[in-house]
C-alpha cells in the first residue's frame, strides 16, 4: 500500500467514523421505556407525545433532504469529477429559491396551526372532560421535597403521590420558597411552583404504574434528590391507600409543618393521617400579604391569570399588584 492510497483510505473512512460516533450516545437507550416522554401513561401525555412526533416528522422533511443533498453535492462536484458542470460564475436560480422558501413556509404554517390548537386543547389550567369526579391534590414544593395534600380525604404525604387511574387529577400548586417545576413526564405537562401564587395542572393516568415525578427547575443544592414516585393505582387500591394513610400515626400539625419546611434533602416517604385545615391557602397567602383575603372565585381567578401570563414572575409586577390591592 502506497502512502497516497493510505491517505485516501483514511479520508474515506473519516466520515464513517464520525457517523458511528454520532450514534454512540444512543446506545444508552435500551428500550422505549427509558424515553419517558415517548412512553406516556395517560391521555395528556399521549397527546403530547403525538405532538412531539408530528413536529419532529415535519422538521425532518427539511432536515433529511438537506443532509442527503449536502453529501450528494460534495461528492458530485468534487474537484476530481471532471464530468460535473463547472460553473464558478453561477449566482441565482429562481427554481431553487422557490423550493427553499416555499417548503419551510408551509411547514411553519402547519406547525403554527397545530401548536395554536394544542396550546389551547392541552392548556394545563383546563379541567379534563370525564365522567369520573376529579381528585383534588394540593402540591407544595418545599426545599427539597414535595408535599401532597388531599383536601377531600384529609391526608397528606411527602415525596409520594398516589393517584387513582381513569380519574382526572386536579392539582393546585405552590411553593414554600424557591421556584420549582412540577413534572411527571409520563403523564404530561410540567408547570411552575412559585411562592405567593398558585398554578394549576390537570392530568389523568390511564393505566396503573409507577411514574417518575421530579422538579424540572433547578432550585439549589438538594434539587437533584427532589423527586417522587407518582403511583397510579386502580380505584380500589387508591381507596385502600387512603384508608392506610388515615391510619398513620403521624399528623401534619403546625410544628410538624414548620420542621418540614426547613431545607432538607433525601427525605423518605412520609404519610400523615391529618393536615392543618387550609394549609395550602395559608402557604400561598404567606408570601402575598395583600392577597390574604377570603378566597373568592374572582380573587382566585385573578391570581391564576397572573400565574398564566407570567406577570407575577416579575417582582416589579408583584409589587405593583400588591400596591394596587392595598389601595382598594
Ligand atoms: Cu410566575
Amino acid at each position: 500500500m502506497t502512502r497516497g492510497s493510505l491517505t485516501r483510505a483514511a479520508r474515506a473512512l473519516g466520515p464513517l467514523a464520525l457517523l458511528a460516533l454520532a450514534f454512540l450516545p444512543l446506545g444508552g437507550c435500551s428500550s422505549l421505556g427509558d424515553l419517558e416522554l415517548l412512553n406516556p401513561g395517560g391521555d395528556i401525555g399521549a397527546q403530547e407525545k403525538n405532538l412531539i412526533l408530528i413536529a419532529l416528522g415535519l422538521m425532518l422533511l427539511v432536515v433529511i433532504p438537506v443532509i442527503l443533498l449536502t453529501l450528494f453535492f460534495a461528492w458530485r462536484y468534487r474537484a476530481s469529477n471532471t464530468k460535473a458542470t463547472y460553473a464558478p460564475k453561477w449566482a441565482h436560480s429562481t427554481a431553487i429559491e422557490v423550493v427553499v422558501w416555499t417548503i419551510p413556509c408551509l411547514i411553519v404554517a402547519t406547525l403554527a396551526v397545530l401548536i395554536w390548537r394544542t396550546t389551547h386543547s392541552l392548556d394545563p389550567y383546563k379541567p379534563l372532560e370525564s365522567n369520573a369526579a376529579p381528585v383534588h391534590v394540593e402540591v407544595v414544593a418545599l426545599n427539597w421535597k414535595w408535599l401532597f395534600i388531599y383536601p377531600d380525604y384529609g391526608v397528606a404525604s411527602v415525596n409520594h403521590l398516589e393517584l387513582p387511574t381513569n380519574r382526572p387529577v386536579d392539582f393546585k400548586i405552590t411553593a414554600e420558597s424557591m421556584m420549582n417545576s412540577f413534572f411527571i413526564p409520563q403523564l404530561g405537562s410540567q408547570i411552575y411552583a412559585m411562592a405567593g401564587m398558585q398554578t394549576q395542572l390537570h392530568l389523568i393516568a390511564d393505566k396503573p404504574g409507577t411514574y417518575a415525578g421530579l422538579s424540572a427547575s433547578f432550585s439549589g443544592p438538594g434539587f437533584s434528590d427532589m423527586h417522587f414516585a407518582a403511583v397510579a393505582a386502580e380505584p380500589k387500591d387508591f381507596d385502600a391507600w387512603v384508608q392506610e394513610a388515615k391510619g398513620s400515626r403521624l399528623t401534619l400539625d403546625q410544628d410538624t409543618y414548620e420542621a418540614l419546611e426547613k431545607p432538607s434533602s433525601k427525605v423518605p416517604v412520609t404519610i400523615y393521617s391529618s393536615v392543618i385545615p387550609g394549609l395550602f391557602d395559608s402557604v400561598v397567602d404567606k408570601y402575598m400579604p395583600a392577597m390574604a383575603m377570603p378566597h373568592t372565585a374572582s380573587n382566585d381567578q385573578a391570581m391564576n391569570d397572573q400565574a398564566m401570563n407570567g406577570q407575577a414572575m416579575n417582582s416589579a409586577a408583584v409589587r405593583q399588584t400588591t400596591a394596587k390591592a392595598e389601595e382598594q
